[in-house]
């Protein structure tokens, strides 16, 4: 059996929820569980509703909505992904794969299709993780790896707690977590790398997801007169904090392969032109796809770190606040991917996901994959970020295709590795 997903409506549907926390150069600014990250949810509560799904929402807001299989009580195949953004989000990000499902239940509706499976299509808390840590909060709550109450407690920069956000948002559900174990999940998403766009690829079949270690330093030293003290004098936070973040490059490029590093958040203070800072608070993200790599940075980190504290005689306390392992994602799955592709004339790739994804936390108790999308330019969170509406629509139409497969194929399904 075949169908063909409506591309201009996806493409649509797109754009009007890319208007949804609109930022100026084209991008969309939805931190999550702010009142633009509820009216994106509303706005595809609307549609859920719209396509007659039954919706549940569950205490940490994350909303899953069902089309009816034959079979109710077979667990579904669940599509999912975010549509929470970074401050310099891309409309696709996250967005796509949750679009993209409720562009196939759509397509079920107009077919009066009943697979034998419930079909699902979720969105999940907080993925992105910039105002309040771990990211991919949602799923690992959904998913029992991270426990409810840790997650409510987490507060952003001023203070505010996940429990109070939802609470003023009205977003706390009543559906129970862990949820309700899917019989595997499928995310599609944009690559957010170079990969496809520069090989001439349309599609990524994602094998795996690189380690990821997320750390913020708190840095701790004297507050003086930028005239009168002398540099030998100087208990410098804010130094000590360039100092590390310029070893972190230099840790990187030692280890090599593919490993990455960032310091992508820093605020010092009193941040005056003639004080010398005392407090320094600052992020550090380490990735590999190599697990003994990642583990090798974070020794080399505390190591670079906690000598130059020393050196510039200030103090320093460390959180961890995300250690993933690289995930490998259901090997059947990234052959359908493939398969999918070459019958629709598809230039496609296996690859390692550079990024995070919703998908990675379900891998490890249900057969999980994802399709990618070339990002033009490898341009991803930031405002110009994009995907050739044909990518776009290719790949909906792939995930549309392997939906199929798998809803009307009964009971067999991919074995858990
Ligand atoms: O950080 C990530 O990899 C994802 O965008 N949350
Ligand atoms: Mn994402
Ligand atoms: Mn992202």
């Amino acid at each position: 059996m075949s169908m063909e997903v409506n591309g201009q409506r996806v493409l649509t549907s797109i754009q009007t929820l890319g208007k949804i926390g609109a930022i100026d150069g084209g991008g969309v600014c939805r931190l999550a569980l702010t009142d633009a990250d509820f009216e994106g949810r509303q706005k595809v509560i609307e549609w859920m509703k719209e396509l007659g799904l039954e919706i549940r929402v569950d205490s940490i807001g994350n909303v899953v909505g069902r089309y009816l299989g034959c079979d109710p009580e077979l667990p579904a195949i669940m599509m999912g992904s975010h549509i929470d953004t970074v401050r310099t989000g891309g409309l696709l990000d996250g967005n796509l794969g949750v679009l993209a499902g409720l562009e196939i239940v759509r397509c079920f509706v107009e077919a009066d299709f009943r697979p034998e499976r419930s079909i699902e299509v979720g969105f999940f808390t907080n993925e992105e993780g910039s105002r309040f840590s771990p990211d991919m909060m949602g799923s690992l709550v959904y998913m029992g790896k991270l426990a409810l109450g840790d997650a409510l407690a987490v507060r952003d920069a001023d203070g505010i707690s996940v429990a109070e956000e939802l609470e003023r948002l009205g977003l706390v559900g009543d559906a129970a977590v862990p949820g309700v174990l899917p019989h595997c999940f499928l995310e599609l998403h944009i690559e957010q790398g170079p990969v496809l766009d520069k090989e001439g690829c349309a599609v990524g079949a994602v094998h795996s997801v690189q380690g990821i270690s997320w750390q913020k330093l708190r840095i701790a030293g004297q507050s003086n007169h930028a005239g009168t003290t002398p540099m030998s004098m100087r208990r410098d936070a804010g130094l000590a904090a360039f100092r590390i973040a310029s070893g972190v490059r230099e840790l990187v490029t030692q280890l090599g392969g593919d490993m990455v590093g960032t310091v992508g958040h820093i605020t010092l203070g009193p941040n005056l032109i003639n004080v010398v800072p005392n407090h320094v608070e600052m992020t550090v993200d380490l990735r590999s796809p190599v697990s003994s790599q990642l583990q090798e940075a974070e020794v080399l980190f505390e190591a670079l770190f906690r000598t130059i504290c020393a050196e510039e005689n200030v103090e320093v306390e460390r959180e961890r606040l995300v250690q993933l392992d690289p995930v490998e994602f259901d090997l059947e799955l990234v052959e359908r991917i493939e398969m999918a592709a070459k019958n629709r004339g598809l230039r496609c790739r296996r690859m390692v996901s550079g990024a995070g994804h919703d998908a990675q936390i379900f891998a490890e108790a249900v057969p999980a994959g994802m399709i990618f999308v070339p990002s033009i330019g490898g341009i991803s969170h930031n405002v110009t970020e994009s995907t050739a509406d044909a990518d776009v629509v290719a790949g909906c139409q792939l995930l549309l295709d392997i939906v199929l497969e798998l809803a009307s194929v009964s009971s067999a399904s991919p074995d858990k590795k």
